[in-house]
This record gives C-alpha cells, sequence and structure tokens, in this order.
C-alpha cells in the first residue's frame, strides 16, 4: 500500500495505433487549441469515442459539480455531458473500459482504491477547477461536546492517513464486507485507535448517530469510527444520506456528527450553507484530491487536450 501514489502518476503511457490518431489533432503545447481539430478530418478522437460523455457518480457530489463547472469552463469541453449515477456504476464501467482498453473519463477522487487496481492518472487542471489539496474533516453538531463530552472527544481525535483508508477501501473492493475490513484495520492498528480514544471513558449505552454518504471513502471511514465507538460502549447508529442532507442534518442536530466533509472546494457549497450552525473538529485526512480521472494509456495529460464536441 503506497502513500500519495496517485501523485507520482502522469508521465508513463503505453502508445496504442488508437493514441495515434487520437495524438493526430493535438499536441502537448501549453496553449489551448479549442477547434476541434481531430474530428475535422473524421479521425477518431477520445470525445466521439466517448460521445462526449463523462462518467459520473451521484448527484450531490461536490465532484460532480466541480465537474460541471469544468465543462462550462473549458472551451475543449464544450459540448459535453457529466452523466451522473453512483460511484459502484462509476468503477462497474471504469473496470469495463479498462478490461477493453477502451478510453474513459470518470469524475475521480482520492483516496479511492482505483489507484491501486488500475493505472490511472488525473487529467491537470490548468483552470483550477478542481482546487488543490482537500482534507476531509470531522463535523459534529452543536451542543454535542457537552451532552456527549466522550463521543466528542473521540471524533476529535479521530485522524488517520491515505495508506490507512486505502487498505480498507480495497478490502471492500475486493469482495470482503466494510464491517469485517474495518475490524481488520482496527485489530492491526491498535496503537492508533488507542489516540483516538485517548483521554476518554467508556460509557454504557450512549446513543451516537453519525450521517455519512455512500462513497467508497465515507463507508470506510465512517465504519472504522462506528465501530471504534461501538467498542467503547456507545450505541451507534451510521445513517447513509444524500451529501446535502447529511450537511443539514448534523446542522439541524438531527445527526450528532460525520467524518466527510471534503473541504474548501469539494463541499465549498455545503459548507457555506450549514458551516456555521455545527462545529468543525478539523480534518481527519489530508492529501485528498478531485478531479477527471482517466486511464494512464490514454495519450492526453490536461483537460485542455480534449476535443469540443461538433
Ligand atoms: N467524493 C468522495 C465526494 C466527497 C467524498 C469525492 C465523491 C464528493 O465529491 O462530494
Amino acid at each position: 500500500m503506497k502513500k500519495a501514489q496517485w501523485r507520482k502518476l502522469g508521465l508513463a503511457f503505453a502508445v496504442t495505433p488508437m493514441m495515434l490518431l487520437a495524438a493526430c489533432g493535438d499536441d502537448s503545447s501549453e496553449e489551448s487549441t479549442d477547434e476541434g481539430t481531430a474530428s475535422d478530418s473524421g479521425e477518431v478522437n477520445y470525445g466521439e469515442e466517448m460521445d462526449y460523455k463523462i462518467t459520473g457518480i451521484e448527484p450531490g457530489a461536490g465532484v460532480v459539480a466541480a465537474s460541471e463547472q469544468a465543462v462550462e469552463d473549458y472551451d475543449s469541453l464544450a459540448g459535453w455531458e457529466v452523466v451522473t449515477s453512483s460511484s459502484g456504476a462509476m468503477a462497474t464501467e471504469l473496470g469495463e473500459a479498462i478490461d477493453n482498453e477502451e478510453p474513459i473519463i470518470v469524475t475521480g477522487w482520492s483516496p479511492h482504491w482505483k489507484f491501486q487496481k488500475y493505472d490511472l492518472k488525473y487529467l491537470e487542471d490548468p483552470n483550477g477547477v478542481f482546487g488543490d489539496a482537500e482534507t476531509i474533516n470531522t463535523m459534529v453538531r452543536e451542543g454535542l461536546e457537552e451532552e456527549n463530552p466522550e463521543a466528542y472527544t473521540i471524533l476529535d481525535q479521530f485522524y488517520w492517513e491515505t495508506a490507512d483508508i486505502e487498505s480498507v477501501m480495497l478490502e471492500v473492493s475486493n469482495g470482503t464486507a466494510v464491517e469485517d475490513a474495518a475490524a481488520a484495520w482496527i485489530e492491526e492498528n491498535s496503537d492508533r485507535v488507542a489516540e483516538w480514544t485517548e483521554g476518554t471513558e467508556a460509557v454504557d449505552g450512549t446513543e451516537i448517530e453519525l450521517a455519512y454518504v455512500e462513497w467508497d471513502t465515507e463507508v470506510a471511514s465512517t465504519t472504522v469510527i462506528g465501530q471504534v465507538l461501538e467498542a467503547q460502549g456507545f450505541d451507534v447508529t451510521l445513517t447513509p444520506l444524500d451529501n446535502a442532507v447529511m450537511w443539514s442534518a448534523v446542522a439541524e442536530g438531527q445527526a450528532d456528527g460525520m467524518v466527510a466533509a471534503w473541504l474548501p472546494g469539494t463541499h465549498a457549497s455545503q459548507f457555506e450553507t450549514y458551516g456555521a450552525d455545527m462545529v468543525d473538529l478539523g480534518e481527519n485526512l489530508e492529501g485528498a484530491k478531485i478531479g477527471f480521472v482517466v486511464p494512464s494509456y490514454m495519450d492526453i495529460d490536461s483537460i485542455e487536450d480534449l476535443t469540443p464536441a461538433e
């Protein structure tokens, strides 16, 4: 398991005849060429092959909103469409495209097991639509500190690394139930888990409800911290919600907290709407990222290397 593996991707790709054709209409210069050159001559180009569609995930995801912004922002994406579905469907489509060595662009994020399973790269984003490195923060409802100090402290102390969450996610992607993958990680990382519970006392059935969204990252993190709370004697409820609903549930005190706030960019609009009505316990993970992700065999490096639909 490597840390920040995706940062090292991006230079190596294999050249296939298809890519040579696709490369004819473009070059690797820094300036954008937005005139649809590749398709003028009827040559194969990636946009045509993909029907000018980007494979998205759930409509409420920040990465989908950023992707739609990118389509508006980049001339090279004029006429393209972000097709929403689910994180699971995106992963299936990515796997199928790679099996067939076909081009595909997905709305991607890190940490994610796909970077360990496949050779992938982020497309460069010279306009900065997807922002820089993100953190994943823990947010709790107002009043939790006073009413449930032990849970508050554990959530406050929850912090792990990319390699940790990726190892849980990879297990899950290979077919292990998330509860089992989380339990195994906790068992193997008792020192780190002890840091999260440090200074707290066990409770006897105190209720705690965490909201989350069923993204692979959040399923892994929420299950792990949920199990840690359970082992401390809490009666834990994990509630899967839509992204905006997750934020509002914590703001309105319907849920006690969540460990799934991607900041500053991905959930900027949710933070703006709800952030003032909750308590930000800071990052539980650093070095997260979102953007367009493609198989490394695709002969493009930047969003500007794409060509607009006709
Ligand atoms: N994600 C995973 C989320 C945040 C966590 C990148 C899919 C989103 O885009 O909102």
